[in-house]
């Protein structure tokens, strides 16, 4: 199978499904779980981190590449995954975290027990600037982007927490060696990877200031996130790796990745990745300084969120590249939150039309987990945040944006990531049926009526509907390769689109976004059959007055 007909579910394993009773999910969990997996229909399964890490920034920060962590499991049981989902036709995708280890890894060890060991040239080492650290760049998270080494009086480069150090790949040894660590878990059967801020590991010649003219520190944008040199690397990765393997699956996370950069990651004949995310959903309605940059209050129309989807639809299209689509995961609030409606007259029907949007696109979708029950945001309280980016965003906020408390609680509330990572809603049971200890992130107690035991008996179930959407990606190559075309383009309320495959199918799909109901324009074409519906089938006309979030596809 090529690997971009794939569907993929992203699995977060800390809070998917916990079968010890120690309050965190696990390895042996998701193999409980995958015959619900192969029920809903998905062929691929992404495991975010499941390395040994201090958990700084929850697996994010490894320890350790060619091993599981104790609190996930043994790699036995990680064997053990893999062949009973191979016995499925699952896939386990792997993430890898190219740019950065945790400051507890060996390596790191080594560059600081000794700056003359070859370890040292492992990361990024410089000396300061003026007393401070050798440029202005900042950190993902907030705060200056170089750590202390208060040994050699050295800074090293972190661009995310303080224990995560940035690598040095211009340093071929390491390359080697993550190459190495690469297939040896290739050859353990796992179908790919998906890979962490893949467009960061080039930096740029010398790590210039940005915008010196700047007073304080500055986010280094492109600088960091579009480097040529970014291709080269890539290029070799596919060669002394992914290229071994038929079929592999490689996702890179483009880190705030440009429309215009894309194609060049993702083009089959450029042999680098199969596809990558992009963030241009993610970040709609927030201000240029991301998810905690409140300004424009998160606030974006039906109209915008067509005009990025249209945009990227149609330059992958025309440029050959192809993208993972996704509406959630585990670094932005819920889905429904978001895009959708957490009113309890709209759950449902908005978790339809979201998935049916994403089952529709062209690209590769990513479901995460729980968004097929219709889990929501919950605003856990200040002493609950877990989440090192939330922490440090409340501080930021209070003190270099001069928030007042309040309000900057009610921002992290909103944005933390803790949100995408309270426990799976498994049933209505205590803890949701997630542990039968104590979850170690508190549950949210909508799971009494927002859970998948129950989703699932309800006649207007959103795990059902999940499924026949999944099922008609599957029985519809259109839908995956064929040609995008947007109708109805300037419709403020409804996304509409039509997938044709030449001397194949020709579908329509049409979706109301939002929780009015709404007039749509459509092709006509007599005797058109309705294959899929959020509410009931109906016919098509060439005027069709939708209810809030409905959602259908015609085969024309
Ligand atoms: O995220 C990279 C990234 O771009 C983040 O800054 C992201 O935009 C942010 O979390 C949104 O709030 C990846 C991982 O997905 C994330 O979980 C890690 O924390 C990060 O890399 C560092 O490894
Ligand atoms: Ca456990």
């Amino acid at each position: 199978m090529d690997p971009r007909e794939s569907i993929v579910y992203q699995i977060w394993p800390r809070s998917f499904y916990d079968s010890n009773g120690d309050g965190i999910g696990d390895l042996p969990g998701v193999a409980a779980k995958l015959d619900y997996l192969h029920e809903l229909g998905v062929d691929t399964v992404w495991l975010s981190p499941i390395f040994p890490s201090p958990n700084n920034d929850y697996g994010y920060d490894i320890s350790d590449y060619r091993a599981v962590s104790p609190e996930f499991g043994t790699m036995e049981d990680f064997e053990a995954l893999v062949a009973r989902a191979g016995e499925r036709k699952i896939k386990i995708l792997l993430d890898l975290v190219p740019n950065h280890t945790s400051d507890r890894h060996a390596w790191f060890q080594a560059a600081l027990a000794d700056p003359e060991s070859k370890y040292r040239d492992y990361y990024i080492f410089r000396k300061g600037k003026n007393d401070g650290p050798p440029n202005n760049w900042m950190s993902f998270f907030g705060g200056s982007a170089w750590t202390k080494d208060e040994k050699s009086g050295e800074y090293y480069l972190t661009s995310f927490t303080p224990q995560q150090c940035d690598l040095n790949w211009e340093n071929a040894g390491l390359r080697a060696e993550m190459y190495d660590m690469m297939r040896f878990w290739m050859d353990k059967g796992i179908g790919g990877f998906r890979i962490d801020v893949v467009n960061l590991l080039k930096k740029p010649e010398g790590l210039p200031d940005k915008d010196p003219h700047k007073r304080g520190l500055q986010f280094p944008g492109k600088l960091t996130t579009a480097q040529p040199g970014i291709h080269e690397i890539l290029r070799e990765m596919n060669e002394e790796v992914f290229s071994k393997y038929p079929d592999c699956l490689t996702v890179g996370e483009g880190c705030l990745v440009g429309i215009e950069d894309v194609p060049d990651f993702t083009s089959p004949e450029r042999r680098e990745l199969t596809m990558m995310f992009h963030f241009d959903l993610a970040t709609l309605g927030c201000g240029p300084l991301g998810k905690y940059d409140f300004r424009k209050l998160y606030r974006f129309t039906t109209l915008e969120f067509k005009r990025v989807s249209d945009a990227w639809q149609l330059e992958m299209q025309r440029a050959n590249g192809w993208v993972g689509n996704y509406l959630s995961n585990h670094d932005q609030p819920r889905q429904l939150d978001r895009f959708g409606s957490v009113d309890e007259r709209f759950r449902r029907a908005s978790a339809k039309a979201l998935c049916l949007y994403n089952m529709t696109l062209r690209g590769t979708p990513f479901i995460y987990q729980g968004e097929e029950c219709g889990m929501t945001n919950l605003a856990l309280e200040p002493h609950e945040w877990k989440d090192f980016e939330a922490l440090n965003s409340f501080k930021l906020l209070q003190s270099m944006m001069h928030v007042p408390k309040a309000l900057a609680t009610k921002i992290v509330k909103r944005a933390t990531r803790d949100n995408a990572r309270t426990p799976v809603q498994w049933d209505g049971g205590r803890n949701a049926g997630f542990t039968t200890g104590t979850p170690w992130l508190r549950v949210n107690p909508n799971h009494t009526t927002v859970n998948i035991q129950d989703d699932m008996t309800h006649m207007d179930s959103i795990v059902g509907f999940y499924k026949r959407a999944i099922a008609l990606r599957k029985e519809h190559s259109a839908l995956v390769w064929g040609e995008y075309a947007p109708v109805d383009r300037d419709n403020p309320r409804v996304i509409a689109y039509t997938r044709a495959q030449a001397g194949g199918e020709r579908l329509l799909v049409v979706i109301n976004l939002t929780g009015k109901s709404a007039k749509a324009r459509l092709p006509e074409k007599k005797g058109a059959e309705c294959l899929l519906y959020t509410h009931s089938s109906r016919p098509l006309a060439a005027e069709v007055l939708l209810l809030p979030y409905e959602g259908l596809v015609y085969k024309l």
